[in-house]
């Protein structure tokens, strides 16, 4: 669907938030829609009249109307446009998926973001260690939520895959300039093979 002017977008190009948006409407084919990217440092006036609360991107406006907070707004795609489903419709799996976008916001986020931004060999070394048990995590979310698929939506990425994919090109960048392999396939056999490339 060619979404022009209905659809706007308040992003910024590097947030890994706004990835998770940017991929929801791809999956459901919405195209064309308008894009405005956002100066952090300078906020625009409609991202703050959009988002009065925390003045962050991404902010879906459709029809005039803001949705803020990425995980939010992917379930809005899903449920506002047809196309392949992003959450699975039983609702226990979908209350599971919830949990676990939920937990990468919550827990596997903020154990990695201090590796990140550490510098000093031992501190690096400590704070990768710290990140692990979150990764393990949702190794373990993988097999549950997969039945043995390779995405976590099973046989083609679903809200898990998104709310964990904003985050992998930060990942593969971090893991290229430390010299690490966060998601490594030898202490996490389990990872989706897409997750390699
Ligand atoms: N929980 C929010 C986080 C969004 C977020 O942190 N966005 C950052 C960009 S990556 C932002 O807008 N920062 C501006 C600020 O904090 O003032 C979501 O999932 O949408």
């Amino acid at each position: 669907m060619a979404a022009g002017a209905e659809v706007r977008l308040l992003g910024e190009r590097l947030s890994p938030y706004c990835i998770r948006v940017q991929q929801a409407l791809v999956m459901k084919g919405v195209v064309g829609y308008e894009y405005v990217e956002e100066d952090l440092e300078r906020k625009s006036q409609l991202l703050l009249s959009s988002n009065p609360l925390y003045g962050k991107v991404p902010v879906l406006i459709y029809r005039g109307a803001p949705i803020c907070e990425s995980l939010v707004i992917v379930q809005y795609v899903d449920e506002a446009w047809a196309g392949p489903a992003i959450l699975p419709s039983d609702p226990y799996e979908r209350s599971r998926t919830r949990f676990w976008a939920a937990y990468i916001d919550d827990k596997f986020f903020p154990s990695w973001e201090p590796f990140f931004k550490s510098k000093a060999p031992e501190e690096r070394a400590e704070t990768f260690k710290n990140a692990l048990p979150a990764v393990e995590a949702l190794e373990g979310a993988l097999e549950q939520c997969s039945n043995g698929k390779p995405f976590f939506g099973g046989d083609r990425i679903g809200y898990v895959d998104v709310a964990l994919g904003g985050y992998l090109a930060w990942i593969k960048a971090v893991d290229e300039v430390a010299g690490t392999c966060l998601l490594d396939g030898a202490r996490f056999p389990r990872r989706p093979p897409a997750y390699l490339t």
